[in-house]
């Protein structure tokens, strides 16, 4: 909608009424269904629906064949653009198969591996900001609106990738506080010193403690500051050793960094096979502190080569 200014010269008021009369999804002259049994009936081709706080699902059904490609393209960012709607993919079994989340468009493919009704959902991201106060809903943040797509059924389509698997990690009991520094690089080296005893192999087994900073107000870009959300990741990791019986030791890292070093690798290590020296470029300057003093006979190894 367009309104023009036409003619004439100073200042005017306009007042207009929208009225939305019922919805047209995929041309029905109605709103699409709410949930797998009352989808609504497509066959291949081009759409428009539309969604709001009050409608937050359209639901579609069509036939495939088993190795058909089944393709969704979803369409946001020519009709609604900065909403978040998703499509999610269901196969005859009403069992969820796949789903693309993404902002802005959605592209959805997936091989048919049995014959019957698939359905596809439409479905909006509300948005999770505190307006209006705090949670009394007049609409959602992320916007409502239409949203165009097209379904196609291609001869085949390649799986989509399973997810990736994660080595099974042991939790260390300890927790590796680092006292922020925001001028100065020290505490970053700290941070760095902790990471192999917050994060190392041993005996085939991956074993994990968080290093987190401390003493950090600046204030993110949600709610809070920096050191209110490491408070939930630790409430978060508390409970989870409570759920094993365990409570974590607090570890504070030395604010001078070879120290901080020299603390962790004297305390936690009985010896290491390999160094790792890396120039950073900083400005940091290292004042000469002896840590650790002992005697050893390092081996030689001595070739003569004769050609
Ligand atoms: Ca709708
Ligand atoms: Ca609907
Ligand atoms: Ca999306
Ligand atoms: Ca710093």
């Amino acid at each position: 909608m367009r309104i023009y200014y036409i003619s004439g010269s100073g200042e005017g008021q306009y007042s207009f009424d929208v009225v939305l009369n019922g919805q047209n999804d995929t041309g029905t002259g109605d709103d699409a269904g709410d949930n797998f049994a009352d989808a609504t009936s497509i066959s291949t081709g081009s759409y428009n629906g539309y969604l709001d706080m009050d409608d937050e699902e359209d639901w579609y059904k069509f036939s495939a064949d088993v190795g058909q490609g089944i393709h969704f393209y979803l369409n946001m960012t020519t009709t609604t653009y900065r909403s978040d709607f998703d499509i999610y993919l269901y196969n005859p079994s009403e069992e969820l198969v796949h789903y693309e989340t993404y902002y802005y468009n959605d592209e959805l493919l997936y091989p048919a591996d049995e014959f019957g009704e698939w359905r596809v959902k439409i479905d909006i991201y509300p948005g999770y900001t505190d307006i209006p106060e705090p949670t009394e809903w007049d609409y959602y943040t992320y916007g409502s609106g239409a949203y165009t797509f097209d379904f196609a059924l291609e001869r085949s389509a390649a799986s989509p990738p399973g997810p990736i698997p994660q080595p099974e990690v042991t939790p260390v009991a300890h927790t590796f506080k680092v006292t922020n520094g925001p001028g100065s690089n020290e505490d970053e080296y700290g941070y760095l010193a902790a990471i192999p005893a917050c994060n190392y192999r041993d005996g085939g087994k991956r074993y994990l403690a968080p290093i987190v900073y401390t003493g950090d107000n600046t204030p993110t870009n949600w709610f809070g500051t920096v050191d209110d959300t490491t408070d939930y990741l630790l409430d978060d990791w508390e409970d989870y050793l409570a759920s094993k019986g365990k409570n974590p030791v607090e570890y504070y890292v030395n604010p001078d960094p070879v120290k901080a070093a020299a603390e962790i690798a004297t305390a936690a290590w009985e010896s290491s096979d390999m160094a790792v020296v890396a120039i950073d470029g900083s400005v940091y300057e290292d004042t000469t502190t002896l840590v650790l003093h002992k005697s050893a006979t390092l081996p030689r190894n001595k070739e003569n080569k004769h050609s």
